[in-house]
């Protein structure tokens, strides 16, 4: 079979929830075992013939000009922030967004997946309402922002073509299994429809000097 291989970075601030989000969906991990992550963690996904690589960076300062190392060939760029830190999702707009743009240097833009995470702290319909309002007027603003930087931003998949950037919003909490599988199953979606898979890439990891990986298939720090 011949596995179609996409890289999935999942960047944001310390503390958002990214690799809650990645273990308690693939491993069902104890959360109140998650620490701050150490440079980067890196774990796969595979269904049929395509295999999601997932690099979990870390959100940290001090990991900062590290982070950019994995910003190479990247199919799906996941945003996260969270929506009880308004510092977090300012922050997509203030640092993230220009942070990527500055850093990512491949042919075609990644997709960008802006996950709101932490949806089980905000209770009632009313607040559920204004948190859906803020975040669209967000993703606008996000949007804007790319298309300041000469970009074409579309917001559904079937209006997206090559070249452009698509951009995609989801509202999630690392407890919730359910919500969190749509997630995962849109990303295999996308996979599907963009085929636009880096099967070139190559990390050798015995030969990379950031000692900080941990690698799930390994075990070599
Ligand atoms: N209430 C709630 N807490 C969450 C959720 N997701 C994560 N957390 C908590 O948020 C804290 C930080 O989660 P992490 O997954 O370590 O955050 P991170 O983004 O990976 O942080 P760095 O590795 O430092 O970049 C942990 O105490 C988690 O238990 C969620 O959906 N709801
Ligand atoms: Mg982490």
């Amino acid at each position: 079979m011949n596995i179609k291989k996409y890289k999935v970075i999942f960047i944001g601030d310390s503390g958002v929830g990214k690799t809650s989000l990645i273990r308690s969906y693939l491993y069902g991990s104890d959360l109140r075992n998650v620490k701050n992550t150490i440079g980067a963690e890196f774990s796969t996904y595979r269904k049929d013939n395509i295999q999601l690589d997932l690099w979990d960076t870390a959100g940290q300062e001090r990991f900062r000009s590290m982070v950019k190392s994995y910003c190479k060939d990247v199919s799906i760029c996941m945003i996260v922030s969270d929506i009880s830190n308004d510092n977090s999702m300012d922050n997509i707009g203030d640092y993230w967004i220009p942070y990527l743009l500055r850093t990512i240097n491949q042919k075609k833009l990644p997709i960008f997946y802006f996950i709101f995470n932490k949806k089980d702290l905000i209770e009632g319909e009313e607040k559920t309402k204004e948190l859906n309002k803020k975040i669209e007027i967000l993703v606008d603003k996000y949007k804007s922002i790319l298309e300041k930087n000469k970009l074409i931003v579309k917001r559904e998949i079937k209006d997206y073509n090559e070249n452009e950037v698509l951009i995609i919003k989801d509202i999630t909490t690392s407890l919730d299994t359910k919500l969190l599988s749509e997630i995962f199953n849109n990303l295999f979606e996308l996979c599907k429809k963009i085929n636009i898979p880096f099967n070139e890439y190559k990390i050798d990891l015995r030969k990379n000097e950031n000692k900080n990986i941990i690698c799930r298939y390994c075990g070599i720090f």
